[in-house]
């Protein structure tokens, strides 16, 4: 996969990329990431990327030519794939970055080209005739498209076949079975009196599934009530689930 992030920060990206598993599929030529300063594509005497807003109003829109010169420049480099490039800008109004989404762009594509917003926005010629999807990471104000940037290369990058070393894999994620992880421990068995359950240390591979899924389903329930109705639920688990709620109301009848 070919990245390709333009923004008038590149600095803003000195480090990120450096680190596990996103060092390690540049090294092996998984993924290749390119920076690119939008300000080296204008071609006014003062390399503005922004102006004021038609129609009046606070704050600075994106100027669509810049971007537009950019993304045409490096469509026109002609890179290795047989898959097309997406045209990505990430913005607030985007559809939502989900598990589902991020494997979707894994799978279809062989380049992404992803633009970061600031200011209000983008002049909205950008959108209509050169983005091909605009995304959001979640519902909360950043200062601009950057970090969004990165998050999408994260998620991408290790969805991808030859991304993780053969130790590891993406299939048991938490999210792709609609439920979250299982709590995990590691040595001491007991810490500071804290005792890891009994069953883990117990070696009986069945029941630690069996654990593992009750745990998964409780941790689910705890936090995020709204995957339930998404996952795959078998019977025990419904059972599971019954127990919590009766649980639930005598911890309430206690008090
Ligand atoms: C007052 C209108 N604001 C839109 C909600 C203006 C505005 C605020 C923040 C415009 C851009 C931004 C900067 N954010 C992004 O560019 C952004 C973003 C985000 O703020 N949250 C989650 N995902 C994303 S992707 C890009």
């Amino acid at each position: 996969m070919r990245f390709d992030l333009l923004t008038i920060f590149p600095e803003f990206f000195a480090g990120p990329f450096d680190f596990g598993i996103l060092r390690r599929a540049q090294k092996h030529g998984v993924i290749e990431i390119k920076i690119h300063d939008l300000r080296s594509f204008t071609t006014d005497k003062h390399h503005m990327t922004d102006d004021r807003p038609f129609g009046g109003g606070d704050g600075m829109v994106m100027k669509p030519e810049p971007i537009f010169n950019a993304i045409e420049t490096l469509l026109a480099e002609s890179v290795a794939s047989e898959k097309p490039a997406a045209i990505v800008l990430m913005s607030p109004q985007g559809t939502r970055l989900t598990q589902a989404k991020a494997r979707q762009l894994a799978n279809d594509y062989s380049r992404l080209i992803l633009l970061c917003g600031r200011y209000e926005g983008v002049d909205e010629r950008v959108i209509e005739h050169l983005v091909t999807e605009e995304l959001s990471i979640g519902d909360y104000i950043l200062t601009g498209g950057e970090l969004p940037a990165m998050v999408v290369v994260d998620a991408v990058t290790r969805l991808l076949p030859e991304a993780l070393g053969s130790a590891t894999s993406a299939v048991n994620d938490s999210f792709e079975d609609g439920l979250l992880d299982y709590p995990h421990y590691t040595r001491p068995a007991e810490f500071r009196g804290w005792a890891v359950p009994e069953v883990l240390i117990s070696g009986h591979h069945a029941e630690v599934a069996k654990w593992r899924r009750r745990a998964a389903l409780r941790k689910t329930w705890q936090h995020r009530k709204d995957l339930l109705a998404q996952a795959q639920l078998t019977p025990a688990d419904q059972k599971w689930l019954a127990e919590f709620e009766a649980e639930k109301i005598n911890e309430k009848d206690r008090t």
